[in-house]
């Protein structure tokens, strides 16, 4: 386990007081990252975007020079002081100004709906384009702070969640390579098969964006949205959060992990022979030291962000769980049932309209029953109890 630093940057000196024109020159951490243009495109929507964007940097190029070219031309050539009178643009020579009217502005229609337009909406439509022959399906859910990721075709379902140690964020560790854009559970993915990507989110709004894909598309509450990607290169693709979405939006990172098909397969096979003996450990009795064990691995990971290391929370928006009454509640009914707004309900079923998510369906049984039987034995927590795996399945 880490040390007890909460993850909150402190702020580097050096940042501040240097201020603009050193960060653009790279100092620090931002040097190996830095570069002039976009990372290189994978994905056929990548490509064409980043075509479109060069076609227009070189027109506006064009146009902005020749404009001020002529502009500048005629303001010296001109000017005042070398004799030349002001322009009167009344009477017959004036109507003839409208030719110098009309002609930039064809120019500039044709420049605008043909030579931007047409490669502008078949890159849009292109885009759009997520159902015609999709190969797989994954759908993506933003949560505070972490991604869900599932493939309905196979089954599989998995949270993916920042790796990066807090003593690199506190600052008490140098950084590493990937800071701040590592996961425990990457997302895999096939090379060269198309991939319909659903977008959905439990709380607030999100945004899964990686760069090299071309695509950044916010994950709504509510609603289902979509996007595609097809990889053309095996390879780690990075992205982030994009989307505000409260104090740990700097720590949800997003990595794709592309791979050829059969690999592909391998994993999966992988992920489903894992997820079928995380269910049969719901089977076995477990020892209370496996519990706190395991619960307090799943607490690092999932509760942290929001209840701290220590328990401590950060009151007001985030409560103890140091001494909290819901936490002190017994467990179950005599029946096995869980009961309302007690410690167990709370972790299962989450509390509507607050940050507190439902955990039923991100942990499994093994897991829940191990951070429930960690939390109420933890912080000065003694209830000295424990809750088997089996007992949370029976209560579902
Ligand atoms: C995104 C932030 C967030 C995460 C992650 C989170 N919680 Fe919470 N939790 C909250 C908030 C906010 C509340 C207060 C809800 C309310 O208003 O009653 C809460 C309340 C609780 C309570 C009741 C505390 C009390 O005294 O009211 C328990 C128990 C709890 N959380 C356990 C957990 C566990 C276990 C995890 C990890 C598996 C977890 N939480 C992860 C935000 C979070
Ligand atoms: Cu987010």
């Amino acid at each position: 386990m880490h040390s007890c630093a909460p993850i909150i940057p402190k702020p580097r000196a050096g940042w501040r007081t240097l201020g603009i024109p050193f960060l653009l020159l790279g100092v620090q951490e931002a040097q190996a990252a830095f570069t002039w243009n976009f990372p290189p495109p994978v994905t056929p929507v990548a490509h064409e975007t980043l075509q479109v964007h060069n076609e227009f940097m070189l027109i506006i190029t064009v146009l902005f020079t020749v404009v001020f070219a002529i502009m500048v031309y005629s303001m010296i050539k001109h000017r005042k002081s070398a004799g030349h009178p002001a322009a009167d643009f009344t009477g017959p020579r004036g109507v003839l100004q409208w030719f110098w009217v009309l002609v930039p502005f064809a120019i500039l229609l044709f420049i605008d709906f043909i030579l931007m337009g047409i490669p502008a909406v078949h890159a849009l439509v292109e885009m759009e384009d997520t159902q015609s022959r999709a190969d797989l399906v994954l759908k993506v859910t933003g949560m505070q702070w972490k991604w869900q990721y599932e493939y309905p075709d196979s089954g599989i379902r998995f949270t993916s969640n920042l790796a990066t140690p807090p003593d690199q964020v506190a600052n008490a560790e140098a950084k590493g390579d990937n800071y701040l854009l590592e996961v425990d559970n990457p997302v895999v993915l096939p090379v060269g098969k198309k991939v319909r990507v659903l977008l959905t989110s439990t709380d607030v709004i999100h945004t899964w964006w990686v760069p090299q894909f071309g695509t950044k598309r916010d994950a709504i509450p509510g609603y289902l949205r979509e996007t595609w990607v097809k990889i053309d290169q095996p390879g780690i693709y990075r992205g982030q959060c994009a989307e505000l979405c409260g104090k740990g939006h700097g720590f949800m990172p997003v990595v794709v992990e592309a791979v050829p098909e059969a690999d592909y397969l391998a994993w999966v096979e992988k992920k489903k022979t894992a997820m079928a003996a995380a269910a049969n450990a719901a089977e076995r009795t477990w020892s209370r030291e496996e519990l706190l064990q395991k619960g307090q691995e799943v607490y690092g990971k999932q509760c942290v962000p929001c209840h701290q290391a220590n328990g401590q929370g950060l009151p007001p928006a985030f409560p103890p769980l140091a001494g909290s009454k819901v936490v002190n509640t017994p467990l179950l009914s005599p029946d096995g049932k869980v009961v309302k707004d007690t410690h167990v309900d709370r972790v299962l079923n989450g509390k509507p309209g607050t940050p507190m998510q439902a955990f039923k369906n991100i942990l499994s049984d093994m897991e829940l029953a191990a951070v429930i039987t960690y939390t109420r034995n933890s912080f000065g927590n003694h209830q000295g109890d424990m809750i088997q795996p089996a007992q949370i399945k029976a209560s579902r």
